[in-house]
């Protein structure tokens, strides 16, 4: 059955027999018209996208970005279906109320259903890869099989795939199994299954983003999440960015904030004018697994080689790095067009001639761009690309920020006062919902760590296991929680936000060298406005004051809010957290 493309390379690696005999089974169900192995080559992705044009579903665009294509989804299916994203563990309180569940052999049986002869008439794709540098011990591999090119294309910018994925397969064989077919894009026979049990994946009817590059949300984070628990380790919804200072010193910083709550943006961030001598580097943008190091530190790589970011709002004043690397080498997923085939989305100049949906742009039908349009680019293009992405070590962090969207109550910046109150921090993360994700946009959830939607199991094992990770760790990161979008009564934002996140990042490291002053609040350390470095910012001071406020009887009301979310959880809650929580609640009381 397994037929290589004639321009295969000859030093292709021999795929282990298990994933032959895999390959193999899916095709006897699914019935592709033909095979092929992606050794993710040049040559191959020119042909693929050569294919797509022809096809009409890649469209090329204005000469100003060499390169550069775009991709309109089904309108149907245009974010991650949480609704329909399940994890079938063999017990379901394995994968607890934070999950949807089903049991293994059910779900099997319903995604078998789905990919009887779903391939009939199209390429049964098969793409080795790699989430982290190909030479870590940190890496793991993982094999999507999918009948979508424009999945193999995005695969081949966002983790290392193709032959040398392959190789390391072939000497491991423990890896991954995603499968995937966009089936027909009905709504009602669309189902994303998780099955960490048997490391395995089945996703069907959706060709988009984290339904389908499997590597992504599906892998390194459910699934990895579960092998990290069973291994000693944490993969983690985070940035990494490098951070150094104007005396020259590197800190590494990991943050977790919910979907489209700015994690790009703080992974390029550009140093203000008036904070001359700082640089950012970014590793990671949005997933990071942290491994506890033989020198007590906490270790941390970014398992993927590219970035599938939020479109709308970037641009030259937001993420100057992210507007500059998507005009070459980029494949953008519906944006709309100018008048002369430029990508476009809102937050950008002008006007464009076609929405995302490829009809004229009328805004009283809606906005240009999707909310969640998309561009896939190599990590390698960002201006600010750090080399550390690539060290097989990761890198030793100094901090961790969780964060969310709240308009109301979680001030500025504060800081657990040790690793368990951080966990806390992390457990209590809530932020506003955003387009990311189908369902309403702005209602205020709980999203502990920024993972809700992507936790692989219980979330009171996960926090215990965070705590258990933290025991070993005698040189832990500091934890602090941020808040970039606390408003005004008048809906204004009270922080600027962006570049400027940069004062906040470097009281954070001044914490982490022990010269920051910090007060100690019943929420956690805070500065003061004075403990800020402020130098060249207009800012009212009164602003500044109630964005560093603890409203206290707020902070009563989140505390039983949080009890309450933290009862869904029952006994699997560590003991440590609800400790905390009652020491907060009493000092507010006082
Ligand atoms: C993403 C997400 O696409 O979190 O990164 O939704
Ligand atoms: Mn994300």
């Amino acid at each position: 059955m397994r037929s290589l493309p004639a321009d295969h390379p000859l030093h292709a690696p021999k795929p282990p027999a298990d994933l032959e005999r895999w390959v193999d089974a899916v095709a006897a169900l699914t019935e592709p018209a033909q095979i092929h192995w992606c050794d993710g080559s040049d040559a191959e992705a020119a042909a693929l996208t050569q294919a797509m044009l022809t096809a009409g579903s890649l469209e090329t665009l204005h000469p100003d970005y060499p390169d550069c294509y775009l991709y309109r989804s089904h309108p149907n299916d245009v974010a991650r279906v949480e609704h329909v994203t399940y994890v079938c563990t063999h017990d379901a309180a394995d994968a607890g109320p934070n999950n949807h569940w089903m049991a293994p052999a059910d779900a099997h049986a319903r995604m078998d259903d789905l990919f009887r002869s779903c391939m009939r008439g199209r390429t049964l794709y098969v793409v080795p890869y790699c989430m982290g540098p190909l030479d870590s011990p940190f890496s793991r591999c993982g094999v999507e099989i999918t009948d979508s090119p424009y999945v193999v294309l995005n695969m081949r910018l966002m983790t290392r795939m193709g032959n040398a994925a392959l190789a390391r397969i072939a000497r491991e064989t423990r890896f991954v199994r995603g499968l995937h077919s966009t089936g027909d894009l009905d709504p009602d026979r669309r189902f994303i299954m998780h099955f960490p049990e048997e490391l395995a994946i089945k996703s069907f009817g959706s060709g988009y983003g984290g339904n389908a590059l499997l590597g992504k949300k599906c892998h390194a984070l459910r699934i990895a999440s579960w092998q990290a628990r069973e291994e000693g380790w944490l993969a983690e919804h985070m940035l990494l960015v490098a951070i150094t200072n104007p005396a020259g010193e590197t800190h590494y910083v990991a943050a977790a904030f919910p979907s489209a709550c700015g994690k790009t943006n703080l992974a390029m961030l550009i140093p203000p004018a008036s904070m001359p001598g700082w640089q950012v580097r970014t590793i990671g943008d949005d997933i990071a697994w942290l491994h506890p190091g033989p020198d007590g530190r906490l270790w941390a790589i970014n398992p993927e080689a590219g970035y599938f970011g939020v479109a709308p709002g970037t641009n030259a004043r937001s993420n100057r790095n992210a507007h500059q690397m998507v005009h070459r080498d980029t494949i953008f997923t519906n944006v709309a067009l100018t008048a002369d085939r430029k990508p476009w989305w809102e937050g950008l100049e002008g006007v464009p001639a076609l929405d995302w949906r490829g009809q004229p742009y009328d805004p009283t039908v809606g906005p240009g761009a999707h909310p969640n349009a998309r561009f896939t680019v190599s990590a390698k293009e960002n201006p600010a690309y750090a080399q550390e992405a690539d060290h097989p070590a990761g890198v030793p962090l100094s901090a961790i920020i969780f964060g969310g969207r709240r308009r109301t109550l979680a001030p500025l910046v504060f800081e657990g006062t040790d690793w368990t109150h951080g966990v806390l921090l992390g457990a209590s993360v809530a932020s506003e919902t955003t387009a990311a994700a189908t369902g309403a946009v702005g209602v205020l959830r709980r999203d502990p760590m920024a993972m809700k939607p992507f936790c692989g199991y219980h979330f009171g094992d996960y926090w215990r296991h965070w705590i258990a990770v933290g025991a070993q760790l005698t040189q832990p990161p500091r934890i602090f929680h941020v808040n970039w979008f606390r408003q005004d009564a008048n809906g204004r934002f009270l922080w600027p936000g962006f570049g400027e996140n940069l004062r906040v990042l470097s009281w954070m490291l001044d914490r982490v060298a022990g010269t920051a002053h910090a007060v100690d609040t019943p929420i956690g350390w805070m500065p003061t406005p004075a403990d800020l470095p402020l130098d060249g910012l207009e800012i009212e001071s009164a602003r500044l004051e109630e964005l560093l406020a603890v409203d206290t009887q707020g902070w009563r009301e989140e505390y039983a809010r949080l009890q309450a979310d933290f009862a869904q959880y029952g006994d699997r809650v560590p003991a440590e957290l609800h400790a905390r929580i009652q020491a907060a609640v009493e000092r507010l009381s006082r």
